[in-house]
């Protein structure tokens, strides 16, 4: 029987000391002395992403690109190399990894599969993030952040041991910048029945913009609800992202008839005062103004944001995949 608790409820003073006792019961005899019979068994509780880790990736996704003529571009030496830095930290790991090559604008791509041992592989829940940058700069942002995260997630499971019901699939998309191309040819290479093992995907796809909005994709009703539950508990207010349908890689799936989700804090389009008011940051400004520009560097970065997005990334790989 799983004793975790899913939510974190403060608790101090006496109220602690009873808590305290309650549980420490709880484990040595399976049941409190006069409670009702113990709860059913809940969910394992995702635990919290470091954003310190997620920010060492984006560093060396810096440097990745500093030592690689300033980009992570498609087809150029700045993608490969990161694609080999998330490939060694999932091999070390104990992922089952696995490169798909494809050929856009007369070069070599490629994406970069990671999958969990274990699990229902009927019911796969994927997590993905484009790994290209534009050629005009190092990409931290978008997609640094987005691949950072999903990278962490994975590093997490590992970490944990979790083993879920489903089985979990990690996924680092090439080309994304020249139109969808590595998830679209990963998800046309798929079999009909490949397609329908998959339960979701979860898109993420700039997750850490300097000046920040917390939107979530209104694409499946149950991912979005996950992703709204997860900002409820942390008390931050979200809105439907409306400036990306289709311009992500989730767009594939969701053309597959696949369940899709995600979370994103915004490109070029300007912040309101109404969101100012609510999220803090700057109204009247662009959400990132370093968007595909050579300015979209380490320095580019909210870390609250980074955070509470890499948080909610591992809540919703926990909860659904359950
Ligand atoms: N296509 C992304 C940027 C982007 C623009 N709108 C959205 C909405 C949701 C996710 C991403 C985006 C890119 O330039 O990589
Ligand atoms: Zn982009
Ligand atoms: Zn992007």
């Amino acid at each position: 029987m799983k004793l975790s608790v899913p939510v974190t409820v403060p608790v101090t003073g006496r109220a602690a000391v009873a808590v305290a006792v309650a549980v420490a019961t709880l484990f040595t005899t399976g049941s409190i002395a006069g409670a009702a019979p113990a709860a059913e068994p809940v969910a394992a509780a995702a635990p919290d992403l470091p954003v310190a880790g997620v920010k060492a990736h984006l560093t060396q996704f810096q440097s990745i690109a500093a030592a690689n003529g300033g980009n992570r571009a498609h087809g150029r030496a700045g993608y490969t190399a990161s694609l080999n830095y998330v490939k060694g930290k999932l091999d070390a790991a104990g992922f089952t990894t696995t490169v798909q090559s494809f050929t856009s604008g007369g070069r070599t791509g490629y994406n970069l599969i990671a999958d969990w041992p274990g699990g229902d592989t009927d019911q796969v829940l994927m997590a993905g993030s484009h790994l290209d940058s534009v050629s005009s700069g190092p990409g931290i942002n978008d997609n640094g952040t987005g691949s950072a995260a999903v990278l962490e997630a994975a590093l997490a499971v590992s970490r944990a041991g979790y083993q879920p019901t489903k089985h979990l699939r990690f996924a680092w998309w090439g080309a994304e910048e020249l139109g969808l191309v590595g998830s679209r040819y990963y998800v046309n290479n798929l079999s009909a029945a490949g397609r329908a093992r998959i339960s979701g995907y979860l898109n993420f796809d700039m997750i850490g913009s300097p000046n920040p909005g917390y939107f979530v994709y209104d694409d499946d009703p149950t991912i979005e609800q996950t992703f709204k539950d997860y900002f409820a508990g942390i008390g931050v207010a979200t809105e439907i992202e409306t400036e990306g349908d289709g311009r992500s890689d989730h767009a594939p799936f969701k053309s597959a008839g696949v369940p899709v989700g995600g979370l994103f804090t915004g490109a070029s389009r300007t912040k309101t005062a109404a969101q100012a008011a609510k999220w803090g940051g700057t109204s009247g400004q662009a959400f990132d103004r370093c968007y595909h520009s050579s300015c979209d560097t380490t320095s580019n970065i909210n870390d609250t944001a980074l955070d509470r997005n890499g948080d909610a990334l591992a809540y919703a790989v926990w909860e659904l995949s359950e």
